[in-house]
């Protein structure tokens, strides 16, 4: 079988789930170290799948995007006056709970609450955003399968692959232009936290992927989920859909 129908069987998983069980939305999990495209690859697969047949009337709540990012924690008063040694990599920087909590309401159909977060002053702002479930929800962090409980909640798990030196090209951009750092700030954090944690916490949990995206990819097939003892990497295809 091709890559069509690799990405055909996976969307009929997808509409088999959600028929066997239509209350219980299919959760996938996107994970890979900083700046490695989680984000575009989330944006990817809900522009592929509201092109999909099965999706076709797809208004606004039937996807839902969430960031791991959201959910830092408040830091304490005295972390908050060494902010800069702070590790924003480091699995403490969480609030798990609340994330588990969150999901799992989700995939009950419940509504929730996602925090905002606030990357320049490294802190919460004042009102979380209320959010429906929906029949997709997609869920992407530097630790997203870090927790046995998260991962126990997806459907699906995807992790993207990205070359270090590429990633860090495309971190110094997003921190200076988004994200209100200069150079040198980007440089130290790499460093000291962002690489360490990437080597120690993030990439071991590239073994739990179903699926893991290669490097530049424009063009992402999802296959079916194989069982979680054979990862399997998939090789893009120009003319795979997403
Ligand atoms: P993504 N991060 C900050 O730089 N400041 C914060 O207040 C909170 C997080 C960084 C964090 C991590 N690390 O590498 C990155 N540092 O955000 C994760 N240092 O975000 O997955 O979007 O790259």
């Amino acid at each position: 079988p091709g890559p069509a129908s690799g990405t055909y069987r996976f969307r009929r998983t997808m509409s088999q789930q959600q028929h066997v069980c239509s209350t219980s939305p299919f959760i996938i999990g996107v994970a890979g170290g900083t700046a490695s495209g989680k984000t575009s690859v989330c944006t990817k697969i809900i522009a592929d799948l509201r092109q999909d047949k099965n999706f076709e009337d797809g208004s606004a709540h039937r996807f839902l995007h969430i960031a791991q990012d959201n959910f830092y924690r408040n830091l304490t008063l005295e972390e908050q006056t060494n902010v800069g040694a702070f590790n924003f990599d480091h699995p403490t920087a969480f609030a798990w709970a609340e994330i588990v909590a969150t999901l799992q309401d989700l995939k009950d159909g419940q509504p929730a609450c996602i925090p905002q977060y606030d990357f320049v002053t490294s802190s919460r702002t004042s009102e979380p955003t209320p959010v429906e479930s929906a029949d997709v929800i997609l869920f992407d962090g530097i630790l997203a399968f870090y927790s046995a409980e998260l991962r126990a909640l997806y459907d699906l798990m995807i992790f993207v692959n990205v070359d270090d030196d590429t990633r860090l090209a495309r971190r110094v951009r997003r921190d200076i232009t988004e994200r209100g750092r200069d150079v040198l700030q980007v440089l130290d954090q790499y460093e000291r936290s962002v690489k360490p944690s990437y080597t120690q916490f993030i990439l071991p949990t590239k073994q739990y992927a179903h699926i893991i995206v290669s490097a530049s990819a424009t063009h992402i097939m999802l296959g079916t989920p194989r069982r979680r003892s054979s990862s399997t990497c998939l090789h893009l295809e120009p003319r795979a859909v997403l």
